[in-house]
């Protein structure tokens, strides 16, 4: 077990002593100790700025500061007093900058300058924005089809500078929206779409307080949504039973010191936060859901045989949905053999959380990574919802589903528009505000944009935001692509890897970070606006003074970009600008529920977006929630997995000092690894099996058999608990191991959690 790092007390919890230390040292190590604490003071707050930490959302009463040991990460590597300037891209060629580290090339702080590359000197050499903007406006101009161009975004970017760019990239022709989405919730909003007529979750965090029950399936709080375990450790001390699934028993997931509580901290304590526990095997969800699905639909026969209340909310069902009988075809077909195998859990264990799900009256059900990224992703979401729909668990105070995004602002970039597949709907109302026509043609998704650089017939990329070259699969090849383009172009507040691989002509430009103030040229102050994983629209406006003077906003790199592909005809790019304010009426204008959108945002906690799911108003074909009817996977990756010589199946997930591909430090505290991020977590008994020990060092071969070698070296084993057959390592490293040819079903999705790799001891 981990020792407390201050008490040296062994300690079963997260969050405590160990997370202030924490605090401490990435506010020391950012070198602006007092701003940055200052900083995170304001983070969340009413006048301060979004925490660009996660998406999960903020409570009703901004009184209260709220951050987490893991913001704390985000606002300082953010607010960091070190700089990458002109003369760092003169000491250093590109060429050797590849040969660095993720966590090296961020860790030599903010980017300064608008940077061009010359291929003469191999170096990146400053360049005039006004430059650049006529550069890359001219070569995006000079592509015989706008299809060429693939423009990705990271899901920090702002509601504005979101709207933006989809409405600059649609005047210039494509719907190539590439976007880190794809990789995370696609799946989340394509099953939700077909089950509630809305890719959203539906409940608020106060439905928190209200929940007799709460699951928490495929993912991780502790480390990537920390401000939530107050939440069930709240739920769980008023008596809500909380279970937890997770191939891995994730300490956030068990119990939680809040530094927040004095009391707590003072006496070394710690509340549970869940109140049980299930390790399914990877990707074996489903077959639990449905597990669980056969026990309430035994219950409630036995209930009718025995003239009890009914299990079922019958009125909810047959006022509201559609299928059930279909389904419940489905569930009857599927035997206990094939659940049992496919979760690797005992009818039992399925009995238990059935139980559980049967006694409450208002479950809610929440879900992130660990449920989006395999092959039957969008088939697993749409059984949780059905089983959700059995006793009405949506559209009612304390009940309902509950994606947890990933970035910050994920969820609201999609609602601007980020879509390569824009319904009808919102391309007319682009129309009617700006009076021409738009593209129609679906774009590229991220598979779409790989596809198409891979296969040459992509010319551009421009990144707003983001590490498209790491967080992507197969990051050789698609490294390797880029390289191959006759334009790349990234926004950004730090150097990463995808900067490095450059095309004929590549551009760095950098942005304001949403800590930061932004002005504009007449002084005054702008904010942008967000939208947490719970639909509700915040303000953020930044408090520290600018990395850099040259820095310019996202909205105004976009609208310079902008005004020299497309001109100025349809939107004044320069008025758009300089004024947040003008931006948001044009996307009240496009997005109606947005209403009076520059006076709802500027109210104390902003306002929620409208949710007709969570009012039990339909907007599917048939206006009913509508039951899914897949069945089970053929065989999971586990099942594939049997039999074979030394064949695993590997999830790639986030350690606790990283985000994404941004990697804080070496440490991931609570799992107990010290220093290194070349390890694979691994059953004792597996280990074992192979002749090894603990500590051996081992290379993970990919077994995908599309002609391409697939190789991780040098990864030492720690044993761990988590169910035989799978194991564990971090992205982006083991990226390497992901083929970009295995996807969701329906979502497109990498599987980045299901992967089959032989063990080759080293
Ligand atoms: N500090 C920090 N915060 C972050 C991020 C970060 O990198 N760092 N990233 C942000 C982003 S973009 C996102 S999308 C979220 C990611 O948040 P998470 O989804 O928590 O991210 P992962 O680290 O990928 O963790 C996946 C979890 O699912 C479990 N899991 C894997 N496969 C399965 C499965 O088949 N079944 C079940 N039941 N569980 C499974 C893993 O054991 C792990 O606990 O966090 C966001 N917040
Ligand atoms: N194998 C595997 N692959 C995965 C995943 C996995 O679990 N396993 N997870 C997937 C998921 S869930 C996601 S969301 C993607 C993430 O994919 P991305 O969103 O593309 O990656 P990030 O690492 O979040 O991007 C980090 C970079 O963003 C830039 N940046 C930071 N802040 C700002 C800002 O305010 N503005 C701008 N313009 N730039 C900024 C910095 O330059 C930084 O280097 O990765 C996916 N890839
Ligand atoms: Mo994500």
């Amino acid at each position: 077990m981990a020792k407390d790092e201050v008490t040296g007390r062994a300690s079963a919890a997260a969050g405590g002593w160990g997370a202030l230390k924490s605090v401490g040292r990435h506010l020391m190590g950012s070198g602006a100790p007092v701003a940055g604490a200052k900083t995170m003071l304001r983070a969340n707050q009413p006048d301060g700025f979004d925490c660009p930490g996660c998406a999960w959302g903020d409570p009703e009463h901004g009184s209260s500061f709220e951050f987490c040991e893991n913001g704390v990460k985000a606002v300082a590597w953010e607010a960091t007093r070190d700089r990458v300037t002109p003369d760092f891209f003169a000491a250093h060629t590109v060429a050797e900058l590849r040969g660095w580290s993720d966590f090296d090339l961020e860790n030599q702080g903010r980017l300064t300058h608008p940077m061009r590359y010359d291929p003469a000197t191999d170096r990146y050499e400053p360049v005039a924005w006004e430059t650049a903007f006529a550069e890359i406006g001219a070569a995006l101009k000079a592509l015989p089809d706008p299809d060429q161009a693939e423009f990705y975004t990271s899901g920090r970017a702002s509601n504005e500078a979101a709207f933006l760019y989809q409405a600059f990239v649609r005047l210039y022709g494509t719907n190539n929206f590439p976007d880190c989405s794809n990789m995370c919730h696609e799946a989340s909003g394509v099953a939700l779409t077909g089950a509630i007529g809305i890719g959203k979750g539906t409940v608020l965090l106060e439905d928190f307080e209200l929940a007799d029950a709460i699951f928490v399936v495929g993912q991780n709080p502790g480390t990537n949504h920390p401000r939530m375990l107050a939440d069930l450790r709240k739920a769980t001390a008023r008596g809500a039973q909380v279970v937890a699934v997770n191939p891995l028993k994730e300490k956030g997931l068990k119990r939680f010191a809040d530094p927040q509580d004095k009391v707590e901290m003072m006496h070394g304590g710690s509340k549970p936060t869940s109140t049980d526990f299930l390790s399914p095997r990877l990707g074996g969800d489903m077959a639990l859901f449905r597990g669980m699905a056969k026990l309430v639909f035994a219950a409630e026969d036995r209930a009718r045989a025995e003239g009890r209340a009914p299990v079922l909310d019958h009125a909810f069902l047959e006022a509201h949905t559609e299928g059930l009988e279909a389904w419940r075809a489905e569930v009857e077909a599927t035997g206990w053999e094939q659940i049992e195998a496919q979760s690797g859990l005992a009818r039992a264990e399925i009995a238990r959380a059935a139980d559980v799900y049967i006694a409450a009256d208002r479950v809610i059900l929440t879900w992130a990574m660990g449920i989006t990224q395999h092959r039957h992703s969008v088939a697993t979401i749409r059984e949780m919802a059905n089983l959700m729909f059995l006793r009405g668990n949506i559209g009612r105070p304390g009940a309902g589903l509950c994606p947890v995004r990933g970035h910050s602002n994920v969820q609201g970039d999609r609602t601007m528009g980020i879509n390569e597949k824009p319904s009808a709907a919102f391309l007319d109302a682009m129309e009617g505000a700006l009076g021409v026509p738009m593209p129609r043609r679906h774009g590229h998704n991220v598979l779409g944009a790989i596809g198409a650089m891979l296969g040459g017939s992509a010319r551009a990329f421009i990144g707003l935001g983001g590490n498209f070259a790491r967080a992507t699969p197969d990051s050789a090849l698609i490294a390797e692509a880029l390289t191959r383009l006759d334009l790349t172009v990234n926004i950004a507040t730090k150097l990463n890897h995808g900067h490095l691989l450059t095309g004929r002509q590549s551009y760095i430009l950098p942005c304001l970070g949403r800590t930061e103030i932004d002005r504009n040229a007449a002084g005054n102050r702008q904010m942008v606006s967000v939208e947490d994983s719970m639909g509700m629209v915040h303000g953020s406006g930044g408090i520290n003074l600018p990395a850099a003077p040259e820095l310019k906003s996202e909205v105004a790199i976009i609208a310079g970009i902008a005004a020299a592909t497309v001109g100025s005809e349809v939107l004044d790019w320069a008025a758009l600008a300089q004024d947040n304010d003008a931006i948001r009426d044009l996307i009240a204008r496009v997005l109606p529920d947005f209403g009076d959108f520059n006076t709802v945002l500027r109210q104390p906690r902003g306002f929620r977006l409208r949710n007709r799911a969570a009012e039990r108003i339909w907007q599917t074909p048939s206006g009913r929630a509508v039951f899914g009817t897949a069945p089970l996977p053929e065989a999971t990756e586990w099942q594939s997995a049997q039999g074979r010589d030394a064949c695993f199946v590997l999830q790639t997930f986030r350690s606790h000092d990283q985000y994404n591909t941004t990697i804080y430090g070496m440490d991931d505290r609570y799992r107990g690894v010290f220093r290194e991020r070349r390890v694979i977590f691994a059953n004792p008994a597996d280990i074992a099996a192979l002749g090894l020990a603990p500590g051996a060092r081992v290379a993970l071969h990919g077994l995908h058999e599309d002609g391409v070698a697939r190789v991780a070296e040098d990864l030492r084993l720690v044993a761990y608990d988590i169910p035989q057959g799978c194991i564990a390592g971090y992205y982006p490293e083991l990226n390497v191991l992901v083929p970009h040819g295995l996807f969701g079903e329906g979502s497109d999705t990498p599987v980045s959690k299901s992967v089959l790799v032989r063990m080759v001891p080293a």
